[in-house]
């Protein structure tokens, strides 16, 4: 009986359009042959009351256990209140928006500790957006233990939450969609047959996680949380923990700490600490450095688990970058934990630099665009460099660029010149905001001077640029 539902149901989908073929470029650049759209069932109500018994009826078929449902906001969050309404059940809503964060509630609704919550949602790629869930969900004390989702892509989620403690249910998996459609001649048997290769080739799950070679390795990390890539086997360990910093933290936030006085310095990041992930800084431009300044700061960023960029721009030879990264006045590589380079004097630059650095685990990014107008760093240039950053990636673990230039999840992208507003300064800066950076343009992390520096409360603007970040990433994860 149930196959039947299915059966129908799949045709439904694609009569309303949720289900499209052809040639859709994800926000990731990557480019998918089929495309599913549950936001439409909305407008259709006898859809959505099918698309709900379905759910609900494999809860009773699995037997599952649960004192409230909640579903993943947006579109699943109808499908579970219909739901709840149908058979009286206790519903929780996720807030997206957390304006507030740490005084608002994450979670509405009444619950005990412990309480098991069910988590409904309408379609899944990797899983990411069912495992944010729940961690809203755990962080307030409550269980996870299945989530039952309409649409599985079958591209990993399963075995990913699985791997997390979390059983997935789906009804309609993607390779029985296609049977359908081909069945009922609704799509070719070649349309299928690329769209089942573009999965394949395309599977998040860890069980092809298995060297550098895996497919997720090779395929666009849109679709992986940080989290994710964190554990992935091919990634620095500085970056690890700069991506686990990001997904504990829920910041993807680089402050850039363009001040000129020690005191000033360790103020921003004692009082910005918590909300960050990165404190960048140009210890040149401080007027009263002293060695104590570079272990208090040191001690700030332990603190708040923060990680520190020097934004030095090493651009000589390998032997002169060696001394300026070890020597001198400020021994950069006794505190920072990354630093940057200019790749025009050739990998000889990162060879120098690593020979110092790379012992003390530290990590460095290659600028392979700059955000000033005029920049020569373009075309050729930034495939050099990113060419330049694949062999040398025991060291070099991400970019300075304007947008995603490296498909391996392994590369952190961090772009400076971020503001609420697009604009510039007049010297040649040019901002971007953060949903263009890290939405349209798949960054990883948004760098912010003057645009938290210049705010008359410089607490409550990086927690504006922490909350527009984290949106901007979660949105652009399942889509
Ligand atoms: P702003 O105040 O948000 O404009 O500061 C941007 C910071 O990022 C500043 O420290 C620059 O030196 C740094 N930066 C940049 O703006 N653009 C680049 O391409 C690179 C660094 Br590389």
């Amino acid at each position: 009986m149930a196959d039947v539902c299915v059966d129908d149901l799949i045709l439904r989908l694609h009569d309303v359009g949720a289900v499209k073929f052809g040639e859709y470029r994800l926000k990731s650049g990557l480019l998918t042959p089929i495309y599913i759209d549950l936001r439409a069932l909305v407008s259709h109500p006898s859809l959505m009351n099918q698309v709900s018994s379905l759910l609900y009826q494999r809860a009773q078929d699995e037997k599952l256990k649960f004192d409230s449902v909640c579903g993943v906001p947006y579109t699943a969050l109808p499908l579970a209140t219909i739901i709840c309404s149908r058979n009286e059940l206790p519903m929780l809503i996720r807030r997206k928006e957390a304006k507030d964060y740490g005084t608002k509630r994450m979670v509405e609704g009444s619950f005990s500790q412990g309480d098991t919550c069910l988590i409904i949602e309408d379609t899944v790629t990797s899983g990411a957006s069912i495992l944010e869930t729940a961690h809203v969900l755990y962080k307030e004390g409550l269980k996870v233990t299945d989530a039952i989702v309409l649409m599985d892509r079958e591209q990993g989620a399963v075995e990913m939450l699985a791997s997390q403690g979390i059983r997935l249910h789906p009804i309609i998996s993607m390779f029985k969609l296609l049977d359908r459609l081909v069945g009922t001649q609704r799509i070719d048997a070649q349309t299928s047959q690329n769209i089942r290769q573009f999965i394949l080739d395309n599977n998040f799950s860890s069980k092809n996680r298995n060297g550098s070679d895996s497919t997720v390795a090779k395929k666009q990390c849109r679709g992986l949380s940080y989290g994710q890539r964190a554990k992935l086997p091919a990634v620095h360990p500085l970056a690890s923990r700069l991506l686990s910093i990001m997904e504990e933290k829920r910041s993807n936030l680089c402050v850039s700490a363009d001040v000129t006085r020690c005191e000033e310095l360790l103020d921003l990041a004692e009082t910005l600490g918590p909300k960050i992930c990165l404190l960048k800084t140009h210890v040149d431009i401080l007027q009263d450095f002293t060695p104590s300044f570079s272990s208090a700061l040191q001690g700030a960023a332990e603190k708040h688990n923060f990680l520190i960029f020097e934004d030095r721009k090493f651009a000589d030879i390998g032997n002169t970058v060696k001394h300026q990264y070890e020597g001198g006045v400020f021994q950069i590589s006794s505190w920072a934990h990354v630093v940057n380079a200019h790749a025009v004097s050739g990998p000889g630059v990162i060879r120098g630099l690593s020979a110092v650095g790379k012992p003390g685990g530290r990590g460095c990014l290659l600028i392979a665009q700059m955000s000033s107008e005029g920049s020569l760093a373009t075309g050729e240039y930034t495939q050099a460099v990113l060419k330049m950053a694949e062999e040398q990636s025991d060291f070099v673990f991400g970019f300075i660029c304007g947008s995603k230039i490296s498909d391996k999840p392994q590369f952190i992208h961090m772009t400076p010149g971020v503001q609420m507003q697009a604009g510039g300064d007049g010297l040649g800066q040019q901002y971007s905001t953060p949903q263009q950076v890290l939405g349209e343009r798949g960054s990883d992390v948004i760098i912010v001077g003057r645009g938290i520096l210049g705010s008359s409360d410089r607490l409550e603007a990086a927690e504006a640029y922490r909350e527009a970040g984290w949106e901007a990433y979660t949105r652009s994860l399942d889509s």
